[in-house]
């Protein structure tokens, strides 16, 4: 099987500087080496090209979305590029740049499927609008605009909308949700693990109940990793870390169990930010979490 590597040097869906240059700390963690090791054969695709922010972004300021149109221009080419993979028989691997990308990801990925599966690995909810968003940051607002919800510039990346179901998504390693966050995920009945429940169950047990659940009622499954949702003692380089996040084991072990239910047909990695890490090691666990979602232990 071959794996399609597509960068995206996104920076513009929040406000730290510095995410731009994650899918390079990501290569230059080694990524491409790690996966030929596992006898894939990898297929670098390079970047997406990113546009400027606008340096007075007047309509950002007003819709509460920050630099909407680069952002949304940028998502249409990714969705593109994925769709492209997907269609030559290829695993699309995305490498962030900060997590508005999964727009563009999902809008890629889900036009191939009838029913796609979502794991949100991450501290975060990413389900906000503009509405109830308390930065304006499009990074937190991903999966909102996968289920549909939110301004059409976003909804609507691919020409079609949603791309998910909200019976499709499982959240996991949440702390750090927003009111508005916490009331859509009651509103449509979002699967979400806590770190209250990882604690209580452990992460065996949450991994396997994901993999029953979406096994019965998906036809492929994404997963989006924020480096977030790690606890920042095991990945410091990430835009808005939370304390109290999963361990670099408990995430292996999860990316293990993945691998050995064959369950996942997409993936991304995300938020990883070389100027407020520590000698790369946050890229560095990210690329150890794809060696195991591609199968590492059992080789
Ligand atoms: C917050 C932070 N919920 C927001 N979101 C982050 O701005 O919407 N997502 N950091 O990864
Ligand atoms: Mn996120
Ligand atoms: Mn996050
Ligand atoms: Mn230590």
């Amino acid at each position: 099987k071959k794996i399609s590597i597509i960068g995206v040097p996104m920076d513009l869906g929040q406000t730290r500087r510095g995410v731009d240059m994650g899918p390079s700390a990501i290569r230059y963690a080694g990524v491409v080496e790690r996966l030929e090791c596992l006898n894939y054969e990898i297929e670098d695709l390079g970047d997406i090209a990113i546009g400027k922010a606008e340096r007075v972004d007047d309509e950002g300021e007003r819709l509460n979305l920050r630099n909407l149109k680069a952002v949304a221009e940028a998502n249409e080419k990714l969705a593109q590029t994925v769709d492209e993979v997907i269609q030559k028989g290829n695993f699309p691997l995305v490498l962030g740049g900060d997590h508005s990308i999964a727009i563009g990801t999902l809008a890629g990925v889900a036009k191939h499927y009838k029913n796609l599966g979502v794991i949100w690995y991450d501290a975060h909810g990413d389900l906000n609008t503009a509405e109830t968003s308390p930065s304006g940051n499009i990074h937190g607002m991903p999966l909102a605009a996968s289920l549909g919800l939110g301004h059409p510039a976003l909804t609507q990346i691919g020409g079609y909308s949603p791309k998910v179901k909200p019976e499709n998504i499982v959240l996991i390693g949440a702390r750090a949700l927003d009111e508005g966050e916490k009331r859509l995920i009651r509103e449509k009945g979002i699967k979400v693990y806590t770190m209250h429940e990882i604690d209580r169950l452990g992460m065996t047990k949450v991994i396997e109940e994901t993999i029953a659940y979406l096994k019965e009622r998906t036809d492929g499954v994404h997963l989006s990793l924020d480096l977030d949702g790690l606890d920042p003692h095991d990945a410091p380089g990430v835009g808005t870390p939370v304390i109290g996040g999963l361990t670099y084991r408990e995430s292996h072990l999860a990316m293990e169990m993945l691998a050995e239910a064959q369950l996942i047909t997409s993936a991304e990695f995300v938020e990883v930010n070389p100027i407020l890490d520590e000698r790369n090691k946050t890229a560095s666990v990210a690329v150890a979490l794809m060696g195991s979602l591609f199968g590492e232990k059992l080789v």
